[in-house]
């Protein structure tokens, strides 16, 4: 019989749940590298993620494992690569839930220490079986894989049913105004943005996509009928979720707690409430960032306000890389060419790419006591990691995602080394792997499409979407050290990296696809 294991169990489960810290995970949608004054933004004020970096460890090489949401989502919650399953894409606001319960998430195991454990916000990893009926308790939901407490939107702000939904219930629901969703066709006498005519009606007009149904004076993705009542409004979401997230603290106080909170900013619709308006000269885009900087300062203050702050590790991150017109006209694009904003910071494009704009993005640690505070660490961390990492900082066992994708990164929150390797992916199925100084992305063996038609850009950086596109079809290896916005490709000169590199990262795509935990 082996023994260690037990031992781990055992020493696990004998600290008392006082001595535990509280985990605050505050989430950014959207939120580049350089859209924080911290990471170096000008023209955005973010005095309380400043004030968290200048208290902890803000990191230069901190990543999202996918450049979009749902993907980088499930890595953070189950310790395993999205890329390693089908069906972990972009999901519509009424697909099935991705994580199968039962299965070991970063909630449950935390659970299991003895954490109340909440999630509040953007939710987007599907909910229900495949035929939810919004009109009933949803399950499975977030309750079902280890949350305690769940306040959330099903998918996205530009995606229905444009509803809360609190531990499985939709919040405000009449049932004498049932709730429909689909994604397939209008229903007959509800606004269709598909016919012109509703479209002068808009409060901010569409650039792509985002033309069903009509929720508030906006469009979005998908067709939706009933709920008036449910129906949320985008300008106070943001003080909802907040207010969601201080109340689960305030009455978790005397014992151990994970809080997820997944700010909607600033994805679109970009619809921040009015007081923001004018706080960045960029618009709804920029005005989204300081929203979303004060739903941290509330949540900080919270943790002041109780005496916790010294008890509680807090980690910032965001799901993916900044993008400008991601489908609304809400002048993204012109107002950062004016201010000459650089929302990626000194990388090149942004979400949806295998570039570092993609998947590299802010990454903040702050735990008093324990990380040294003001530190700026170059350590590679990736979101995978931190089921891993909080069980450690929380004195669990870690075993059951080292088994997957997550590396014991622990030591790097703390102001320490973080991992040798470090794989980024696309929803596209594209992958990246970077050790310290140099990245490999395999070529496609084709010419890619130039994407940047619904990848907002800043003018003059098309050609560099172009130049992105001709070259994926040929290996490509950038030495991220001298050249972090990945314009030399330097494979032909250095084969030796290139090999290593690639042998690593098909060592890592063949430990398998589809793996028994299933969806
Ligand atoms: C895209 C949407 C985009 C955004 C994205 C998901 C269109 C044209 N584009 O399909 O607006 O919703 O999906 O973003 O509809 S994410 O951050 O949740 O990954
Ligand atoms: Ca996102």
């Amino acid at each position: 019989m082996r023994l260690a294991p037990f031992l781990a169990l055992f020493a696990a489960l004998t600290v008392p749940a006082a001595d535990r810290p509280n985990i605050v995970l505050l989430y950014a949608d959207d939120i580049g590298w350089g859209d924080l004054g911290c990471y170096g933004a000008k023209v955005i004020p973010t005095p309380n993620l400043d004030r968290l970096a200048s208290q902890g460890v803000r990191f230069t090489a901190g990543y999202c494992t996918s450049a979009t949401c749902t993907p980088s989502r499930y890595s953070l919650l189950t310790g395993e690569y999205a890329w390693r399953r089908q069906g972990t894409g972009v999901l519509p606001g009424d697909a099935r839930m991705i994580i199968r319960p039962g299965r070991p998430t970063m909630a449950s195991s935390l659970a299991k220490l003895g954490y109340a454990t909440a999630v509040v916000g953007k939710w987007h990893l599907g909910l229900g079986s495949g035929d939810v009926d919004w009109n009933r308790r949803i399950s499975p939901s977030p309750n079902e894989i280890g949350f305690s407490y769940s306040f959330i939107m099903a998918a996205t702000g530009d995606r229905v049913p444009t509803v809360y939904v609190e531990d499985g219930g939709v919040v405000g629901h009449d049932p004498k105004d049932p709730i429909e969703v689909n994604y397939k066709s209008p229903y007959p006498g509800e606004p269709n943005l598909k016919l012109d005519s509703e479209r002068a009606k808009l409060k901010m007009d569409w650039s792509h996509g985002h033309n069903m149904a009509l929720v508030n004076g906006v469009g979005r993705i998908g067709w939706m009928k009933g709920g008036k009542a449910a129906v949320w409004n985008d300008e106070t979401m943001g003080d909802t979720f907040a207010d969601k997230a201080c109340a689960f603290i305030a009455r978790s106080k005397d014992r151990p707690f994970l809080l997820y909170y997944a700010s909607h900013e600033n994805h679109v619709p970009r619809l921040p409430h009015p007081r923001y308006a004018g706080r960045t000269p960029l618009g709804p885009r920029g005005d989204a960032v300081v929203a979303f900087d004060d739903q941290v300062g509330r949540i900080l203050m919270e943790l002041d306000r109780h005496g916790l702050t010294d008890k509680t590790l807090v980690v910032v991150s965001s799901d993916n890389g900044p993008i400008l017109d991601d489908g609304y006209k809400d002048q993204s694009t012109e107002l950062n060419a004016k201010a000459g904003h650089e929302p990626a910071g000194p990388f090149r494009s942004g979400k949806y790419s295998i570039l570092e704009g993609g998947t590299r993005v802010p990454f903040i640690a702050r735990f008093p006591g324990r990380a040294p505070a003001g530190k700026v660490s170059d350590a590679l961390v990736s979101q995978v990691d931190l089921p891993a990492a909080f069980m450690r900082l929380a004195g669990g066992d870690p075993a059951e995602f080292l088994k997957q994708d997550s590396v014991d990164s622990s030591a790097a929150l703390l102001g320490g080394a973080g991992r040798d390797l470090l794989i980024s992916s696309t929803q596209g199925g594209q992958l990246s792997i970077r050790d310290a100084r140099w990245k490999y992305i395999p070529g496609t063996g084709k010419q890619g499409k130039a994407a940047w038609k619904s990848v907002a850009v800043q003018p003059g950086k098309v050609e560099d979407f172009k130049r992105d596109a001709a070259e994926q079809g040929k290996d490509r290896l950038f030495d991220l050290l001298a050249d972090p916005s990945e314009r030399n490709n330097v494979a032909a000169a250095n084969s030796e990296v290139v090999a290593r590199l690639k042998a690593a990262l098909e060592a890592e795509r063949a430990k398998g696809f589809n793996l028994p935990l299933g969806l």
